[in-house]
């Protein structure tokens, strides 16, 4: 997984006002490709990438507070694809191989989720996160998501699929699961003892996660279900399909401690155990 860091060189200098208020330009490309599971399970998929080349691992869009940024949504397909921001109301649709311009500025730290405007692309992997953030502040993103091949398979021939029936058996951060995870730098925490650090989680899978810090609480600085989480400082995490939960960590010590699902099963991949949604925190 990539980052788009929109920075600024002079905004330390005299100019970081001018340049604050300067406009940036992203290009995201929506982009069709196949997904691999850790055990070389693979199926249809799509991603929102940096660049026209399919990556699994959906790129994160950042942006400083205060800033704007022109995003160029492109439609990297051959059918025609919805979007949404559903936290600001905007949705649309896109030609095949045509873009739409959608400007985003903001005034505070948030997350937003970036996706379809229905589900089954949403399911299928269009989704990632938007964020401002404060300048040189410390931020992981983890994309969090279960995958079942029959749904995907239906969802991608257009056809329904009967979510009662869903029993997902891959478990995904960032499109990977573990060992690989801590190979994503935007995913796998690494700071030292006294750092502020920002783990912006979204769930863009279909199944509740419950999200458990070993060695650390966090603070839920963001939520986008509910205003009386925010504040609340724990080491469990619930979070909702199609949540935004952002968590301040402030490590009180030095030390390597595991962040899983505690839902043992979305720890495994093809029943496997422990190749889920499991990865490490590392603290120096
Ligand atoms: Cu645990």
């Amino acid at each position: 997984m990539k980052i788009h860091r929109i920075c600024f060189l002079l905004w330390l200098s005299s100019a970081c006002l001018f340049q604050a208020q300067a406009q940036s330009s992203v290009r995201l490309f929506l982009n069709e490709g196949t997904f691999y599971t850790v055990d070389s399970t693979n199926m249809p998929a799509l991603a929102l990438n940096l660049s026209a080349s399919f990556n699994q691992t959906s790129d994160v869009v950042e942006f400083n507070v205060g800033d704007s940024i022109h995003l160029h949504l492109i439609n990297n397909t051959n059918v025609s694809r919805s979007y949404a921001i559903q936290a600001l109301s905007v949705s649309g649709q896109i030609p095949a191989q045509d873009s739409v311009l959608l400007t985003l500025k903001s005034e505070k730290t948030v997350s937003w989720i970036l996706s379809a405007a229905n589900e089954a692309d949403s399911y299928l992997g269009q989704s990632t996160m938007i964020t401002a953030i404060e300048p040189n502040s410390s931020n992981f993103y983890w994309n969090i998501r279960e995958h079942q091949v029959e749904a995907v398979l239906a969802l991608n021939q257009q056809q329904n699929f009967d979510w009662a029936t869903y029993n997902p058996d891959y478990f995904t951060i960032n499109g990977r699961s573990n060992p690989e995870i801590n190979q994503d730098p935007v995913a796998r925490v690494v700071g030292q003892v006294g750092d502020t650090i920002f783990i912006h989680m979204a769930n863009t899978g279909r199944s509740i996660h419950s999200i458990h810090f070993h060695g650390y609480h966090c603070e839920v600085v963001q939520s986008s279900r509910s205003a009386l989480e925010l504040g609340r400082v724990k080491d469990t995490f619930g979070i909702y399909p199609g949540q935004m939960k952002v968590l301040r960590l402030v490590p009180h010590q030095s030390g390597e401690y595991p962040v899983h699902d505690h839902n043992l099963v979305a720890v495994t991949a093809g029943g496997i155990y422990p190749n889920g949604m499991f990865t490490t925190l590392l603290i120096q």
